[in-house]
């Protein structure tokens, strides 16, 4: 075989090993998506193991293995040797099967991984970012080591926030990549005025404010060349349901639920994060972050504020005038001097710690 020969014969053999791989993949996920979109059709019926695997087209073998699954993630579902099987409660979590319904993406979450319990989705993220596919999504229902930025912990109770991580891989310059959190911040505060109907103030670069206290925190981290970025990996953390901070968090801390004291659904405001965000971050890669900083200006809770600046460099003060158009905040320090700050630690005065 020529050298060409070789080199086209190795290809076609990964070509078909990824289809393979990749259509295994989809099939089951799609498969569990149907199967439990009947049962949940028929709730608190039973349905026949002849009609689901008439309808799904699989044998009763792999009807019943994606029933255990299901149980595994806490649906109860009751078997009947004659009568088949009968949904009877849902738990409320948020694997791919309950959020797909409201998601509208082309890329964004189409990988998607749901884990009940996970050390950082951050750190997971990036151990797998190398080899995931662009827009993959890590969420967990708890995190034991949930991150901030500059090695601080990010509080993550079981089972009533959405922690996630995306990862992207965008063809940016290394120092773009800061706007990738403002992305990710108008987001946010779009979705939860879509979900929830309150609005949210972003305090640059990074917090989500309601009613002065933290609702939601984002950790952009990203693993690049000199010239080029390798994946950007953004944590997101919204406090959505949680009914309780520890001492030390409450008086800067809040969640959807303590503030409009009705759950919302985490599920729907999931959904609606990931299709602002993919939305945003196309307007951002085609038109630039001109396009979104009137957004990020309209929705800052910093600007026009006296504001403490914990830079590299050092403490600054000073009167905070706008985001410029690399997404810098434009600062007005206490010797008169104008300054544009690419990144930093904010405190607002009159807001949280700083008054
Ligand atoms: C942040 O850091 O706000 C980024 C938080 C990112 C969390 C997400 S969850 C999914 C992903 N996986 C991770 O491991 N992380 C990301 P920073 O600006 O440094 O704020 C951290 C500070 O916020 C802490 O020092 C606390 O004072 C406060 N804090 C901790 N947990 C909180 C919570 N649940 N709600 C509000 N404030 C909190």
């Amino acid at each position: 075989m020529s050298r060409l020969g070789k080199i086209f014969y190795f290809y076609k053999i990964y070509i078909i090993i990824f289809v393979y791989l990749y259509q295994k993949f989809w099939g089951e996920k799609m498969l569990r998506s149907k199967l439990l979109k009947l049962l949940k059709e028929n709730k608190g019926e039973y349905v026949s193991g002849q009609k689901l695997c008439e309808q799904l087209n699989v044998s009763r073998t792999a009807v019943w293995k994606h029933i255990n699954g299901l149980k595994n993630e806490g649906y109860q579902i009751k078997a009947h040797h004659k009568m088949g099987y009968m949904l009877s409660s849902e738990p409320d979590v948020l694997i791919y099967e309950e959020v797909s319904p409201y998601l509208s993406t082309n890329f964004i979450g189409k990988y998607y991984i749901h884990k009940s319990i996970i050390d950082s989705t951050n750190n997971f993220a990036k151990e797998i970012a190398s080899n995931a596919p662009d827009g993959t999504i890590i969420i967990a229902e708890e995190q034991t080591s949930g991150r901030g930025r500059l090695g601080r912990s990010w509080l993550s109770q079981k089972g009533c926030g959405i922690w996630m991580s995306v990862i992207l891989k965008p063809d940016l310059q290394p120092q773009q990549a800061i706007n990738l959190t403002q992305v990710a911040a108008i987001s946010v505060v779009k979705a939860i005025e879509e979900i929830v109907n309150v609005e949210c103030k972003i305090k640059w670069p990074n917090d989500i404010i309601l009613n002065n206290k933290k609702v939601c925190g984002i950790l952009t981290e990203m693993s690049s060349e000199i010239d080029k970025i390798n994946y950007v990996v953004i944590g997101i953390g919204v406090n959505v349901n949680c009914d309780n901070f520890p001492e030390e968090l409450k008086g800067k801390a809040t969640s959807l639920y303590l503030e409009t004291h009705s759950k919302i659904d985490r599920k729907k405001l999931t959904g609606s994060i990931l299709n602002n965000l993919e939305l945003y971050y196309n307007a951002y890669l085609q038109k630039g972050f001109d396009y979104i900083r009137p957004i990020c200006i309209e929705k800052s809770i910093t600007i026009g504020r006296q504001i403490k600046v914990i830079t590299n460099e050092g403490e600054i003060q000073g009167y905070a005038v706008t985001i410029d158009n690399t997404g810098s905040l434009v600062v007005d320090t206490k010797e008169a001097k104008r300054i544009s700050i690419m990144s930093g630690d904010v405190s607002v005065r009159g807001l949280l710690d700083y008054v």
